[in-house]
């Protein structure tokens, strides 16, 4: 069995397979960590000398499989998605959850690979363990490392998501991705900087290392209870992720190519959704409309408490009627302060 070739027959867009050793830029981790970046997502240092080798993940692991996953589909139309009464979705979460489409094509490879070497070990992950999926992808040459810290693949930007199979099977190597800037005269990212400069929340510290505690990501989708008030205002109208980053981006704006065919599909009552019909949605309008989407992991009172701040920073006055009954009766805490601070914005800005 040829594995690469196997895993682009399976769907992936990319694959490149390097040698296990110590993780590409692991002490990046360990400065990450010191630093406190990873915000409450504790789990990332617990398992940090996992993380930092793969050895350590499998026994006798010899080598690293990388794959990558094109998710790019067209911008939405500008009316809808500048409209500060909508709310922002990021692109990787149009459609169903990444995670449940492309672990089972991990797991197909990786099961076949053990058929045909019995007794062979290894682990599978999308996401879900620990690897350092960005500097792994990079070794395996399926792309750079850009100073937003995503890793960019040829042709494509940085719209993809990553899985990674840790095997103690030797494998033929790739070589780490040529200067894909070569061609254009630059270094990968040149003297670019935009990103950094875009980064709603300055986020970015330094080019490769994003602060959790301030990353919009981070506060929409993993962050648990009050989102720290002086970020609030720099949130824009991003409910549940964000692009800023990747959408500033030259290799994006030059390469993406619409995928229609991926499982992301734009939708705006679900990923722009008008932010006023959206804090009146109960659970089970919530479970309805998001059930099958990554959506479902802020549960309501995430998505209602991050739309409250959407609906602070546009600052519309049609929007009180709408928080005031939010801050007075709805059942979760979170949805009531939130809503309380953006009734708070709007009339300041009125005043
Ligand atoms: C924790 C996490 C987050 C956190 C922290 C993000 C971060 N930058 O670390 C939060 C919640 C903020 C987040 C946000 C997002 N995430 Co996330 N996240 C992860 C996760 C689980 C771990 C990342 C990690 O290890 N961080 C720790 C730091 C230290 O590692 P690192 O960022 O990879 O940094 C390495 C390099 O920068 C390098 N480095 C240091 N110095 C230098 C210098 C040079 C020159 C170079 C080249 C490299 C380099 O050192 C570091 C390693 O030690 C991975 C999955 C995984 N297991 O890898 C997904 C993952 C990185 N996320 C992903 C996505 C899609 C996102 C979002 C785009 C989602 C969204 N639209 O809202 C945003 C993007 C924000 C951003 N600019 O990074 C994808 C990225 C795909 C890609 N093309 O790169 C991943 C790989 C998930 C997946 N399986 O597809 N994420
Ligand atoms: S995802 Fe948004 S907040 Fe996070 S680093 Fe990128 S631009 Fe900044
Ligand atoms: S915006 Fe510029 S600096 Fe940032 S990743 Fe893209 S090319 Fe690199």
């Amino acid at each position: 069995m040829n594995v690469r070739e196997r895993a682009l027959e399976l769907g992936f867009d990319w694959v490149g397979i390097a040698p296990a050793g110590p993780a590409p830029h692991a002490a990046g981790l360990t400065a990450w960590l010191a630093a406190g970046h990873q915000a409450g997502m504790t789990w990332m240092g617990r398992n940090a000398d996992r993380r930092r080798d793969p050895r350590q993940v499998v026994p006798g692991a010899r080598s690293v499989i990388m794959l990558g996953f094109h998710y790019f589909v067209e911008d939405p139309p500008a009316r809808v998605w500048n409209d500060p009464l909508r709310g922002r979705v990021a692109r990787y979460a149009w459609g169903p959850d990444y995670h449940d489409q492309l672990l089972p094509l991990l797991r197909t490879l990786a099961t076949e690979l053990e058929t045909l070497v019995p007794g062979t070990r290894h682990r599978a992950y999308v996401d879900t363990g620990p690897l350092l999926e960005r500097p792994w992808a990079a070794q395996a040459g399926l792309g750079f490392i850009g100073r937003h810290s995503l890793l960019i693949a040829p042709r494509a930007g940085s719209y993809c998501v990553l899985g990674g199979i840790i095997t103690d099977l030797e494998l033929d190597y790739d070589e780490p991705a040529a200067d894909q800037g070569a061609r254009l005269g630059t270094h990968n990212c040149g003297r670019c900087r935009r990103c950094l400069d875009v980064c709603p929340t300055a986020a970015i510290r330094a080019p490769y290392v994003v602060d959790s505690n301030r990353c919009i990501s981070y506060l929409t989708i993993e962050h648990k209870g009050a989102i720290p008030e002086h970020l609030r205002p720099l949130m824009g109208n991003w409910i549940f992720g964000c692009d800023a980053c990747q959408e500033i981006c030259p290799w994006v704006r030059q390469f993406a190519q619409a995928r229609p065919d991926r499982f992301t599909a734009f939708d705006a009552q679900r990923f722009a959704p008008d932010l006023l019909e959206l804090m009146t949605l109960d659970a089970a309008g919530f479970r309805a409309r998001y059930r099958d989407t990554p959506l479902v992991r802020t549960k309501r009172r995430g998505l209602l408490r991050n739309a409250a701040v959407a609906l602070g920073n546009a600052g519309d006055r049609s929007a009180l009627p709408v928080l005031r009954r939010a801050a007075a009766q709805d059942e979760e805490e979170w949805v009531r302060t939130h809503a309380a601070w953006a009734i708070g914005q709007i009339e300041a800005k009125g005043a």
